[in-house]
């Protein structure tokens, strides 16, 4: 069997297809680097002196959100990696209020990288999938990628997002806008390589995932929704649903994306005044984009989530997103409402 690793499938992309350049090739290369390296820091875990990695920082982040010591780690590693090599204007993550600037000494390139460097990072201490998801724009023309205006893009200016699984195996999932590829990191020769070329979400499913307990607290299109799914045969739907919910996004996309599924973080009314829990320049702008790619949908319930102009970099929104047919109940309910 042909072994195509990310680097051989990176460079058909450019030369075969013509899908990127060699400066969006590189930045996908070194973001790949640096997930190898936050897998190699999560697989230590309370080894070494302190408790190792594991536990508080001690800090908050911009949200006012407790900082766990990997949060602080993976946030230096994605920086680190991103910043000497000519690629990039300009960086900006989940775990810090501004936009990185790039340091004077190293040349600057044309694309911005967000990041959202350890999600579901409540999960660290108890040994469950965590994961990192990026997403990459163009820098506007006479743009200052210093300030966050440079990174405010409707999502449907993607031109790459990914992200990276930290479980049982390290994965890399992929989107350069031709289809979804998934990448194994192979430990032994330190790798990734391609086990899967075109992601497919089926556009019909028996599962969902929710935080349940929030129920009380939303809306009432997602309210019926989620009655309907639980009346089972005897229901509207005609058909018995199962429930799965991870709490960490990076898992439970990961799940739609292998075998099909819902994915709801709606807005609820705890969470009402800033928006919804998930971010939409970290979070949901990038899963929106793999899942499209991948024939799924991804909405807020009454937009589409990569055609919101967003309007602050740390911005939350409502969403819902996986097999187009479910994506399409949940949205016409909304409509309805
Ligand atoms: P984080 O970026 O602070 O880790 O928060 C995002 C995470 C998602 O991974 C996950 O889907 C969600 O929060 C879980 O939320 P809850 O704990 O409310 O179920
Ligand atoms: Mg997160």
């Amino acid at each position: 069997m042909r072994r195509i690793t990310l680097s051989r499938y990176l460079i058909e992309e450019q030369r075969e297809k013509g899908k990127i350049n060699a400066d969006l090739r590189l930045l996908i290369e070194v973001v790949a680097r640096a997930c190898k390296s936050i897998a190699i820091a999560i697989g230590k875990g309370g080894l070494g002196e302190g408790g190792g990695i594991l536990g508080e920082a001690g800090s908050d982040n911009v949200q006012g959100e407790a900082q766990k010591k990997l949060d602080v780690l993976s946030n230096e590693i994605f920086l680190e990696a991103n910043e000497w090599g000519g690629h990039l204007a300009g960086m900006a993550s989940e775990e810090m209020e501004l936009p990185h600037a790039i340091p004077n000494r190293y040349p600057q390139g044309e694309y911005l990288l967000l990041f959202d460097p350890l999600d579901g990072s409540s999960n660290i201490d108890i040994n469950v999938s965590v994961g990192t998801i990026f997403s990459v724009l163009r820098c506007p023309e006479g743009a200052d990628p210093t300030l966050q205006d440079a990174f405010l893009q409707p999502g449907t200016a993607q031109v790459a997002a990914g992200y990276a699984v930290y479980g049982p195996t390290t994965l890399l999932v992929l989107t350069v806008g031709d289809g979804v590829a998934c990448f194994t990191l192979d430990r032994e020769i330190g790798s990734f390589v391609l086990t899967e070329e075109k992601l497919r979400i089926p556009e019909e499913t028996k599962e969902f995932a929710i935080n349940m307990s929030n129920r009380r607290f939303w809306e009432a299109p997602v309210q019926r929704y989620v009655d309907e799914l639980l009346a089972g045969k005897e229901g509207p739907r005609g058909k018995d649903f199962n429930m799965r919910w991870v709490a960490s996004m990076v898992a439970d996309v990961h799940r739609i994306m292998t075998r099909g599924g819902i994915f709801m973080y709606p807005l609820d009314s705890k969470i009402a005044a800033q928006g919804g829990k998930l971010r939409l320049m970290y979070e949901a702008n990038p899963m929106a984009f793999i899942v499209e790619q991948a024939g799924g949908a991804a909405t807020t319930g009454r937009q589409r989530i990569m055609d919101l102009q967003p309007n602050a970099l740390h911005q939350r929104v409502p969403v819902i997103l996986g097999s187009r047919n479910e994506v399409a109940v949940v949205a016409g309910y909304h409509a309805q409402d």
